[in-house]
């Protein structure tokens, strides 16, 4: 964690040096063909800043998590991300969902979380052809519903097909099964579902994001991540332990950061803070 902060303290002192570099190069033509640590430290900057949140906005954002481990950092992390949120409706979150999951290269179009097929932004509906809104925690899991809060809650809902989605039901998440039709490197059994390569850790950081959010301290109930299966309508998700590998496996890319920046620009202004800090999975989750 204290390293972790340097180390974004650096990278922004690595940007700066990095434009100085520039600005003295445009004087002395250059000489060297190999790129230089503050050129690095450069392009690692850019790419957070297309990403829309810098280094700066993120340290002051997180600055009251800072230096803490566990339990004293999941509870910084619970308020800050439950400060000044807007909740939407249910039926709002269709609209947000067209902007968060935009195909990038088809504005009309969404990607579809575990198919990875890309749909018309306005098939959404019913029917087994269309693509509806996925809870990623399993609404039945600690009973929430679709009023506005736990199950209107962007950060953990994805456009998927309508017959994917009822495939998955409300399974918890673990590794194995056969694999599911319509949605190539999926695999389900009778207890458990186990997304694709490329959103394996995409839905660990969404449980994650939903055990911090949601505490007890609010209408719902706490959600707690835990190491089960069949955890059925008890508040809990598993695997905690499979979830912890596949955030590893799967780090965020730019198609989940874009999704976090634009639910916090646009529709509720908070984050999901292990999208910022994949580190901080292993911190709390021992
Ligand atoms: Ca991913
Ligand atoms: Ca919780």
């Amino acid at each position: 964690m204290e390293i972790t902060r340097t180390a974004a303290r650096r990278r922004t002192l690595a940007a700066l040096a990095g434009t100085a570099v520039i600005a003295v190069a445009v004087q002395i033509p250059a000489t060297a063909g190999t790129p230089t640590a503050p050129e690095t430290g450069r392009a690692a900057h850019s790419a957070s800043a297309k990403a829309g949140f810098s280094a700066a906005a993120d340290d002051e954002y997180y600055k009251d998590a800072e230096g803490k481990t566990g339990e004293e950092l999941k509870t910084a992390l619970h308020t800050i991300i439950s400060k000044g949120v807007t909740t939407l409706s249910y039926d709002e979150v269709w609209d947000a969902l067209k902007e968060t999951d935009k195909d990038p290269k088809n504005s009309g179009n969404v990607i579809l979380l575990y198919s990875g097929k890309s749909d018309s932004a306005d098939n959404n509906g019913g029917d087994t052809s269309q693509w509806n809104r996925e809870h990623v925690w399993a609404k039945s899991h600690g009973d929430f519903g679709t009023s506005n809060g736990p199950g209107t809650d962007v950060h953990h809902l994805r456009p998927t097909n309508v017959k994917v989605n009822s495939i998955r039901g409300s399974k918890d998440f673990d590794k194995g099964g056969e694999e599911v039709e319509g949605a190539p490197g999926n695999f389900t059994d009778e207890d458990s579902y186990e997304p694709r390569d490329e959103v394996k850790g995409d839905v660990a950081r969404m449980i994650l994001y939903m055990d911090v959010r949601y505490e007890g301290d609010d209408d719902f109930a706490d959600l707690e991540a835990n190491d089960d299966v069949n955890n059925g309508s008890k508040p809990n998700i598993g695997r905690i332990s499979v979830l912890k590998e596949w955030s590893e496996q799967d780090p965020p890319d730019d198609f989940e950061k874009n999704r976090n920046q634009v639910i916090f620009d646009k529709f509720q202004k908070n984050r999901n803070p292990f999208i910022d800090h994949p580190e901080w999975v292993k911190e709390i989750y021992k």
